[in-house]
C-alpha cells in the first residue's frame, strides 16, 4: 500500500545527477554541486492507489526549500488538514520527519511516503531526510485568558454553540485536545434529521408503509416511556388521516419524528429533550442554511418512517458526507467572527466558584497550562467511542478491543470533568454499534454510511443470502449481522448508486470494493455461490418491484439492483455512546437532584438522554446542531 510509484515532474537535475544511485546527504554540497530542480513522489492514501497524494519537493543543492501536496482523494476536513499543513513544516524544516496531524493518520503517512518517494527520485537517501523537528505549535508556557464563554471541544455542538454565542455578542473561547477541528462530526457521513423542512416538500411521497409500520409497533410498544409513546402515535394518527384524505407535500411531522426516536430509543430517552431536537429541527436546517450549508437532499434512513435525513450534495449532484461538508463551513463562521480556538490544548477541570461554573483549566500538548476564565462553560467534547477501558467499564466486556469509527480524541474526559463538579450522568450503557463498518487492509475501521442501505443496497451473508431489514435500527441489524457466519456481511450496490455518490465513489477508488458485471461475475469475487447471490439479487428486486418485502419487512426499497454491482464486506463497530451528561432542554447540565449546575451547559454526544437506548441515524447532527445552537443561546442568555 505504501509507496507507488515516483516520478520526476519537471526541472533538469543538477549535474550531480551523475551520481545518482549513490548515496547522499541533506547537507548542501560544499562545491554547489547537490541537486536541484523539483521532483514529484506519490503513495496512496484515504484515495487508494487510484487516486494517490503526490508530494513535489523543490530542492536546491540537495535542500529541500519547498514542499507542495495534492490529495483530491483525501476526505475533506481530515486529510485535507494534513494536505494543508505538513507541506508548509517539511519546506520550512527541510525535514521528512515532520509531526503528523493527529486524526489524519492515512493521509500524512501517504504524504510522508510520497516525499520520500520524491527525494528517491531525485537520486536521495529520505533517511538522510529525517532529522528530527522540534514539536512547534503548542505552548509550553503557561498563559491565562478571559472570555465571557468558554467551550470545550471544536466539534460540531462546540462551533455550532460558539457561532450562536458570539452572534449574542458574546466572547468565545474554544479549547480543543487535538490539532484540527471536527471531532466525531467531521467524521460523519450520512446526513441530519429534521422534519417539515421546506426540502422534504420537494420530494414525492411514497412511505406509507413506513408510516403503518410505526403506528403497528407503537400499538404494541411496552415499556419505559409508553404512554408518552401511545399519546405521540395517536397524534401522529389524526395527522395520517387528515393527510390521507386530503395529501399536500410531502408527510411528516415533528411528533412522528419523536415516535421514530423514542421508538428507536426504545423509550429509554427522555421525551422533553427529544420533543426540542424534533421541534428545532426544522428551524436548525434554516440556520444551516444561513450560515451557508444546504442540505438539500432527503432520503431514507434506518428508523425512520420517512425520509427525513437531510444531505448535501456537490456542484454535480451527487451525495457528500455531511461531517466533510458542514465542518469546514462552521469552521469558516469561527474565523469569520473571529473566535479563537485553542488546539492539543486539553481541557481537565471546570473552575467553581461559589456553587457557579466559572471557567476551565487545561494543559497543552507541550506541558503549558491555560486558565481560561470565563462567566459560562459549555462542554461539547463528545463521547467516549474511542475510549475502550470506559467502553468496558460500563458493563460491557463483550466490547473489548471492538473496532470503532470514532475520532482519536474522543475519550469521554469531558464526561468526567462534569461528573468532579456533581452532575448526573445517565444511560451510560447504552453504546451504539453501527451495522456497515469496514476494515480495510491497512486495519483502519471505516464507517460505510446507512444511507447506502436508504438508498437500495441489501445486506447478504458469507452464503449470499439476505438476512434482515437492512434499513431497520443499528441494534437490530447488528445483532444480526454478529450472528451470521464469521460476524460480517457484504452490502451490495449498483452502477446507478455509485454514479449519483460521491461517496461511493470514494468506497470504490479507495480499493475497498470488489465487483462484477452480473451476480455470478461478483459472486466470484466473494467467494460464494453464483447461483444464491443471482437469486437473492432477483428475489430482492421482485420485491422492490411490489413494493413488499414479506420475508424481513423492509419498507424503502428505493431502486431494482442491476449490473454491475460493487460489494464490499462489512461488520458492526462502536459508533456512538448514548449515555452521558445530564441535560434539561436548555442544554444545562442537572445534578443527581434534578437542579441545574449554574453557569454549566453541555451540547452534543457528551450528554445523555436524547437518544435512550439507540440513535438513529441522522439524529447525532441534528443533536449537535439543535443542543449546540441551545446551549450557546442559553450561555448568553444566563451572562445577559
Ligand atoms: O448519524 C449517523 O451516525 C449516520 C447517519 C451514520 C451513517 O451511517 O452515515
Amino acid at each position: 500500500m505504501k509507496k507507488l510509484l515516483a516520478f520526476i515532474s519537471a526541472v533538469a537535475l543538477a549535474a550531480s545527477l551523475a551520481a545518482c544511485g549513490t548515496s547522499t546527504t541533506a547537507q548542501p554540497a560544499s562545491d554547489g554541486s547537490g541537486v536541484s530542480g523539483t521532483f514529484t513522489g506519490e503513495a496512496a492514501g484515504q484515495g487508494g492507489e487510484a487516486n494517490p497524494v503526490k508530494v513535489t519537493l523543490t530542492l536546491e543543492n540537495s535542500v529541500i526549500t519547498g514542499c507542495t501536496a495534492e490529495g483530491p482523494g483525501e476526505t475533506d476536513g481530515i486529510g485535507s488538514k494534513a494536505i494543508d499543513s505538513m507541506p508548509g513544516a517539511i519546506a520550512e524544516s527541510g525535514s521528512i520527519a515532520v509531526d503528523t496531524v493527529s486524526g489524519a493518520t492515512v493521509t500524512s503517512n501517504a504524504i510522508l511516503a510520497a516525499a520520500a518517494s520524491a527525494l528517491e527520485s531525485a537520486g536521495l537517501n529520505p533517511e538522510d531526510y529525517k532529522k528530527e523537528v522540534a514539536a512547534a505549535q503548542a505552548s509550553a508556557e503557561d498563559v491565562t485568558k478571559t472570555a465571557d464563554v468558554v467551550i470545550v471541544g471544536a466539534g460540531g455542538a462546540g462551533m455550532t454553540a460558539a457561532i450562536v454565542a458570539s452572534d449574542a455578542g458574546k466572547k468565545v473561547i474554544i479549547v480543543e485536545s487535538q490539532s484540527m477541528a471536527g471531532g466525531n462530526s467531521v467524521r460523519s457521513t450520512g446526513g441530519m434529521n429534521a422534519a417539515k423542512t421546506k426540502f422534504q416538500d420537494e420530494n414525492e411521497f411514497g412511505e406509507s408503509a413506513g408510516v403503518e409500520k410505526t403506528l403497528k409497533s407503537a400499538d404494541s410498544f411496552t415499556g419505559e416511556n409508553e404512554e408518552t409513546v401511545k399519546e405521540l402515535a395517536k397524534t401522529v394518527t389524526e395527522q395520517w388521516t387528515a393527510y390521507q384524505a386530503s395529501p399536500e407535500g410531502y408527510f411528516d411531522s415533528v411528533e412522528l419524528f419523536e415516535l421514530d426516536t423514542m421508538i428507536g430509543g426504545k423509550g429509554l430517552n427522555d421525551p422533553e429533550l427529544v420533543k426540542t431536537l424534533a421541534g428545532k429541527s426544522e428551524s436548525a436546517i434554516d440556520w444551516l442554511d444561513e450560515i451557508g450549508a444546504e442540505l438539500h437532499n432527503v432520503a431514507a434512513f434506518g428508523g425512520a418512517s420517512v425520509k427525513r435525513i437531510h444531505r448535501p450534495v456537490n456542484d454535480e449532484g451527487k451525495v457528500v458526507s455531511v461531517g466533510a461538508y458542514v465542518i469546514p463551513i462552521l469552521e469558516k463562521n469561527l474565523n469569520d467572527r473571529g473566535i479563537e480556538v485553542l488546539y492539543e490544548t486539553t481541557a481537565n477541570k471546570i473552575i467553581m466558584d461559589g456553587g457557579k461554573a466559572v471557567g476551565i483549566e487545561a494543559t497543552t500538548s507541550a506541558g503549558g497550562k491555560v486558565t481560561v476564565n470565563a462567566g459560562a462553560v459549555i462542554l461539547a467534547s463528545g463521547g467516549f467511542g474511542a475510549n475502550n477501558d470506559m467502553v468496558v467499564a460500563q458493563n460491557h466486556p463483550e466490547l473489548k478491543g471492538y473496532i470503532t469509527t470514532n475520532a482519536a480524541g474522543i475519550l469521554g474526559q469531558g464526561i468526567d470533568m462534569g461528573i468532579e463538579v456533581g452532575a448526573a450522568t445517565v444511560d451510560m450503557d447504552q453504546i451504539q454499534l453501527h451495522p456497515t463498518v469496514h476494515v480495510a487492509d491497512d486495519g483502519s475501521a471505516n464507517l460505510i454510511t446507512e444511507g447506502l442501505r436508504g438508498d437500495g443496497a441489501i445486506l447478504v451473508n458469507a452464503e449470499g443470502l439476505r438476512f434482515y431489514d437492512e434499513v431497520s435500527t443499528r441494534d437490530k441489524v447488528s445483532d444480526a449481522e454478529n450472528n451470521q457466519t464469521g460476524g460480517y456481511a457484504w452490502l451490495i450496490v449498483d452502477q446507478k448508486m455509485l454514479d449519483a455518490s460521491a461517496v461511493i465513489q470514494g468506497y470504490v477508488s479507495k480499493g475497498w470494493t470488489v465487483t462484477g458485471e452480473t451476480p455470478e461475475d461478483l459472486a466470484k469475487e466473494m467467494n460464494m455461490d453464483g447461483a444464491v447471490l443471482k437469486e437473492t439479487i432477483e428475489k430482492w428486486n421482485a420485491c422492490v418491484e411490489a413494493k413488499e418485502d414479506k420475508e424481513f419487512g423492509r419498507t424503502s426499497f428505493a431502486e431494482k439492483l442491476e449490473g454491475p454491482f460493487y460489494a464490499l464486506t462489512v461488520q458492526p463497530g462502536i459508533h456512538h455512546t448514548m449515555g452521558g451528561l445530564k441535560i434539561n432542554s436548555n442544554a444545562e447540565v442537572l445534578k443527581e437532584d434534578g437542579s441545574a449546575i449554574t453557569g454549566l451547559f453541555a451540547a452534543g454526544e457528551i450528554t445523555g438522554g436524547v437518544h435512550g437506548a439507540n440513535r438513529l441515524g441522522g439524529n447525532a447532527v441534528a443533536d449537535f446542531i439543535v443542543y449546540g445552537r441551545i446551549a450557546g443561546e442559553s450561555a448568553a442568555n444566563y451572562l445577559k
